[in-house]
């Protein structure tokens, strides 16, 4: 059986929980479709996330991995496009700053995601579950993990299904927060199900990687 890491985050800035996190907790050990799942959590430290994340890939030695992240605020899941060698945004949760800087001085500018993204939002759609492509996973920890990940499957030769899912806020920091769209933890966790069951489905990784928001 191929096995897919699923990886989500711990708690940072004022968000006290991390859906993300209990997505792993909630997944680890299941099979879906063709894959046996391994779920782990990562730190919101730019220091150490990515070392993390290339140690679990080294130990368990996933033949895809599927990150996933919270962007509180958004509505839809949103399955990222492409990662962008730059790391900026708000303090990590060690209070460092990013300024700017590459992540990988000598990576490539940008790696697109090597997930069925289109299939994944036909299917979501499918389930009821609203989704679209993202265009951009922000400069944060989230498209650092998705940058390291795609970068170390490149440079290990994986072939394999790579890259990053974001979700909305749980209902749990709306209440904290007010004016936030959320949904439930139920409904988060079965739509990164649905996401990894498309890693198994032939028809979603030829689904044309379309179907973004975006006005243009
Ligand atoms: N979301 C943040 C980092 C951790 C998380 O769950 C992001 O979107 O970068």
């Amino acid at each position: 059986m191929p096995t897919v890491l699923l990886t989500g985050f711990e708690p940072f800035l004022d968000y006290p929980t991390n859906p993300t996190a209990v997505i792993a907790e909630e997944l680890d050990g299941t099979r879906i479709g063709d894959y046996d799942v391994v779920a782990r959590v990562l730190p919101v430290d730019y220091s150490t996330s990515g070392q993390r994340l290339e140690e679990h890939l080294e130990n368990i030695q996933p033949e895809a991995l599927v990150s996933v992240g919270l962007a509180a605020g958004r509505q839809h899941i949103t399955p990222e496009r492409i990662a962008v060698n730059c790391n900026d945004g708000p303090a990590d949760n060690t209070g460092r700053v990013p300024a700017g800087e590459k992540i990988d001085p000598t990576g490539p500018d940008g790696i697109f995601s090597r997930l069925p993204i289109g299939g994944m939002v036909a299917r979501l759609r499918q389930a009821q579950l609203p989704a679209e492509i993202s265009n951009t996973a922000g400069l944060y920890l989230c498209n650092h993990v998705m940058y390291r990940g795609l970068r170390s499957f490149q440079q290990t030769g994986n072939t394999g299904p790579c890259g990053f899912i974001h979700v909305p806020a749980s209902h749990d920091l709306a209440v904290r927060h007010g004016n936030l769209p959320s949904w439930s933890q139920a409904d988060l966790t079965t739509a990164i199900r649905v996401c990894l069951e498309t890693l198994s489905d032939p028809e979603s990784a030829a689904h044309p990687a379309s179907g973004s928001g975006a006005a243009w």
